[in-house]
């Protein structure tokens, strides 16, 4: 079977007893935020194309309280790997705040940075149930939480949704140093139950996709539990790849490109590998508003077929899958009752998403297992809601 998740409320509960334990008295504030699931829509963040996520029902939760202090302390109960799972720090203002060890708390020094006001110091627990270095977006669940947290401390929002995610995006390029796209945090913040949430990269406009029929079937995710090899460089290789693609066409991006600009890219001389990174983007683009057409029609049968030329475009044109997440994939396929199969996230490791019959989960897991050199983790993907405040009663 998939793991059963801890509910939201059981999590919260573990929050608020750790938050009396360690600092005394009750917490004043709750908030939580969850990761995500890209459904398709990979690597066309950067190109400005369209994502189509879904928010999880794994969250990341913030208990705490302010006091007259000058201190911050975080306590996380999550362990955290190489480094001490809690910290505190004193900041006047928001703009004296800077990055640093454990590397952890840069994430939510950054959304105090960027919070829209300065934050009186407090006192908080934190505790996640989503897995981190698996590309489901611990580190935006982190953040857009204890940027909602923030908003119930200080009694203070920004006007839109999308600030707030815009904020976050800042708090992880300027504190963590990680140059992400926007879908992460726009999800954990926008998403909506029964729904995914269809993003366009461009003009940041978004539209709620709700999974109608969806009752029969599920999202499976599989983690590889396999290193992510060479991920960065990789990751900026493709980047430069489009740039440039973009470039010799003449185009702002390569979300401006058609298939005609494909095959004007090779008489232009581009290289083959040129050719190929450009024509996964241009068609993972078309897929993934025709995988959003179909789903707000119900028609999973058509969702899991582009599913399925989601990740062999990955795999053949922008080569990011790996052995591990390809014989994941080859293994679902095999089963009865699965529509469809992909990676999920930039690749090279991590997570494979498929949509199957809810009557063939226990077999797809079993199938996966039985082919699968490693050892995976198998979470049931229901689509979820974004971040909100929750009462500490
Ligand atoms: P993952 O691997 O899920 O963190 C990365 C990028 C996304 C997007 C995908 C590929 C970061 C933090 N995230 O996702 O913005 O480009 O790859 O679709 O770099
Ligand atoms: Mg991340």
């Amino acid at each position: 079977m998939a793991a059963s998740l801890p509910d939201v409320d059981s999590v919260k509960a573990k929050a608020l007893r750790a938050f009396a334990e360690n600092f005394g008295g009750q917490a004043a504030v709750c908030a939580y935020a969850p990761g995500r699931v890209n459904l398709i829509g990979e690597h066309t963040d950067y190109n400005e194309g369209f994502v189509l996520p879904m928010a999880l029902p794994m969250v990341t939760v913030i208990a705490g309280r302010s006091h007259g202090g000058k201190k911050t302390r975080v306590l996380s109960l999550n362990d955290v790997v190489g480094a001490t799972n809690e910290f505190e720090f004193e900041a006047g203002s928001r703009a004296d705040i800077k990055p640093g060890e454990p590397k952890w708390a840069n994430y939510i020094k950054g959304c105090i940075a960027n919070f829209i006001c300065d934050v009186p110091a407090f006192n908080a627990v934190i505790v996640s149930t989503v897995p981190a270095g698996a590309g489901l977006s611990s580190s935006a669940a982190l953040e857009v939480a204890t940027y909602t947290f923030l908003e119930t401390l200080s009694g203070k929002k920004p006007e839109k949704p999308e600030q707030k995610a815009l904020a976050c995006q800042k708090a992880e390029h300027d504190f963590a140093g990680v140059p992400c796209g926007i879908m992460d945090q726009f999800i954990s913040a926008m998403g909506k139950e029964g729904c995914a949430l269809l993003l366009d990269c461009r003009d940041l406009v978004t539209k709620q996709i709700p999974m109608l029929h969806i009752d029969n079937y599920a999202f499976l995710i599989t983690n590889s539990n396999a290193p992510h090899k060479l991920s960065s460089s990789a990751y900026c290789e493709r980047r430069d790849c489009c740039y440039e693609a973009a470039k010799m066409l003449g185009k702002k991006s390569l979300r401006d490109a058609n298939m005609n600009d494909i095959l004007a890219l090779t008489s232009r001389n581009a290289s083959d590998r040129i050719v190929k990174r450009a024509r996964h983007v241009v068609t993972e683009i078309q897929r993934t508003l025709n995988a959003a057409v179909a789903l707000e029609k119900g028609d999973f049968q058509q969702f899991g077929r582009l599913m399925n030329e989601s990740h062999d475009s990955l795999r053949d044109d922008y080569e990011v899958s790996s052995k591990e997440l390809d014989s994941l994939v080859s293994a679902a396929r095999e089963v009865d009752g699965v529509l469809g199969s992909r990676l999920t996230g930039a690749g090279f490791g991590g997570c494979t998403v498929t949509l199957l019959r809810k009557d063939a989960v226990d077999k797809a897991i079993q199938h996966m297992k039985a082919k699968y050199p490693g050892t995976p983790a198998f979470y049931i993907a229901t689509p979820s809601g974004g971040a909100r405040e929750i009462s500490v009663n």
